[in-house]
């Protein structure tokens, strides 16, 4: 078996690889330990042009490599800031409303993934197989390609793939979608993705597409490339995440916590501060609960942990406004002396403190707006108790709504219909909360991270490249 090489915008350092938990740097890395290789991709600095240059840098780490580069400002800027978080993610997070598009972001984009890799083609060998992930390193393939690289090169897209008239919103989409056609396998989260992604080749470039008749698989042709796509929903592990769970249940943090709830009933959200996370929408479905059943006013807490991601993008700055007020306006409303309805967190937790809070608490609240999966969701029903367990309350629009069947499903516009969600979970007898959480064990351990992984890979492993 030959050596992987795995390529995402971010690497993760050697620590990160090593969380008990089971996270994505986790599952990864597992597949990189096993067959020996690289794992490539930026540094996370910004730097020099001439430190950029240098690079990258080697850490070894047993038989993987870490190979990181640092990007100057103009290309952080263009590459990373400008045309994948201001043009691609809110796109593809069916956000035309909040995207831009300027010309010089994009070539910086298609500049930077060329020069990423020119970087990698020296540390590639002739059995290797190159897994890409995400849609900053859209054009990475083809250049490749470019640099004369024949081995196979999968690429795995994280988020949603929009339907075709959304995605027509960026003006050079058609260059953009055979760039990915120059992959041998694309990997989606959901089969909708997948459709969407077909569609986009009937419809707009006059491509055929043909079911493998082996589970989801398909093979598509579009500007005289024949590529393999497939879905594959990423999971986590489960069982790692519930023992971890129970083991730090009595910490302090959790015992503050539930000590300052005072008997009250505790709803737990945990998201990266994204407009694509529906965190007003959810302020206000609870804002709703309280006045809609009075009862629960004074006896229900909502603990929002939203640590900010990607600042320097004018629209994360416009939601963290916009959230702190709403926070604000329903906090005036309804709390009293001894009692704040919602309490929003502005920091990064530890996994394992996270975990142990999902378990402490009676409803997961998870409405994005869109989610190419959403593992928080994953997550809340993995680390509850099985002789007590929490509800999840789930956004249609997560990915994970396709596998998790016993959650209940809420429209994130739908602010009553929430509301009524919420006070529904809060009233759920134990054996019906009981039988839901079976449920959804069941599905979190039939594709955990390890299924995803490996029947990526596999597929990968198994493709000749077509010409
Ligand atoms: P994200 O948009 O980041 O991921 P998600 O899938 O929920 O969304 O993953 C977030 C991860 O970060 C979870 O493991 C969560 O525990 C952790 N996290 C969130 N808030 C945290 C906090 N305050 N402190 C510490 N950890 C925190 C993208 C896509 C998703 C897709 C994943 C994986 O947008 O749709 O599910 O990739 O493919």
């Amino acid at each position: 078996m030959g050596r992987l090489i795995v390529v995402s915008n971010r690497v993760a350092t050697p620590t990160e690889t090593k969380g008990s938990a089971g996270g994505l740097a986790v599952g990864v890395f597992g597949a990189l330990k096993d067959a020996g290789g690289v794992w490539f991709g930026w540094s996370g600095d910004v730097v020099s042009e001439t430190v950029a240059n240098a690079g990258p840098v080697l850490e070894q780490e047993g038989s993987v490599t870490f190979a990181t580069v640092g990007l100057t400002r103009k290309d952080y800027d263009q590459y990373y800031r400008g045309f994948s978080n201001a043009t691609l993610w809110p796109v593809f997070h069916y956000r035309n409303d909040l995207a831009r598009y300027e010309r010089d972001e994009y070539a910086g984009y298609r500049r930077v993934n060329a020069w990423l890799a020119h970087k990698l083609t020296k540390l590639i060998e002739p059995d290797d197989v190159i897994w890409v992930h995400d849609y900053h390193l859209i054009p990475f393939a083809e250049a490749l390609r470019a640099e004369g690289v024949t081995n196979p090169i999968g690429f795995f897209l994280h988020i949603p793939f929009p339907a075709p008239q959304i995605l027509l919103n960026i003006p050079p989409h058609e260059e953009l979608v055979k760039s990915l056609c120059c992959y041998d396998l694309i990997g989606f989260q959901t089969r909708n993705d997948q459709v969407a992604f077909h569609d986009y080749l009937v419809r707009h470039a006059r491509g055929e597409v043909t079911d493998t008749g082996e589970g989801e698989g398909a093979v598509a042709s579009a500007f005289g490339r024949t590529l393999h796509t497939g879905v594959y929903r990423i999971g986590v592990f489960p069982d790692e995440i519930a023992e971890q769970a129970k083991r730090y249940e009595s910490r302090q943090h959790v015992l503050d916590l539930k000590q300052s709830l005072e008997g009250r009933k505790l709803i737990m959200s945990v998201d990266r501060l994204d407009y694509s996370k529906g965190l007003v929408e959810r302020f206000r479905a609870f804002e709703q609960l309280l006045e809609r059943a009075p009862e629960w006013r004074g006896n229900v807490t909502l603990v929002q942990i939203a640590p900010p991601t990607r600042s320097d993008v004018d629209t994360y700055q416009q939601i963290r406004q916009e959230l702190e007020g709403e926070a604000g306006r329903i906090n005036g409303r309804f709390s009293a002396l001894d009692y704040t309805p919602i309490r929003y967190l502005n920091q990064r937790y530890d996994r394992w403190k996270l975990m142990s809070l999902f378990r402490e608490s009676q409803i997961g609240f998870v409405t994005p707006l869109h989610d190419g999966m959403n593992l928080v969701a994953k997550e809340y029903v993995a680390a509850q108790n099985p002789d007590d367990p929490g509800v999840l309350v789930l956004s249609i629009f997560a990915g994970a709504a396709a596998e998790l069947s016993g959650a209940l499903l809420v429209n994130p516009h739908d602010a009553i219909g929430m509301s009524e969600a919420l006070q529904q979970a809060l009233a759920m007898p134990l054996a019906e909360r009981k039988a839901r959480y079976e449920t959804n064990m069941t599905a979190l351990r039939k594709n955990d991270l390890g299924v995803w992984r490996d029947s990526f890979l596999r597929d990968l492993r198994s493709l000749k490249r077509e010409a």
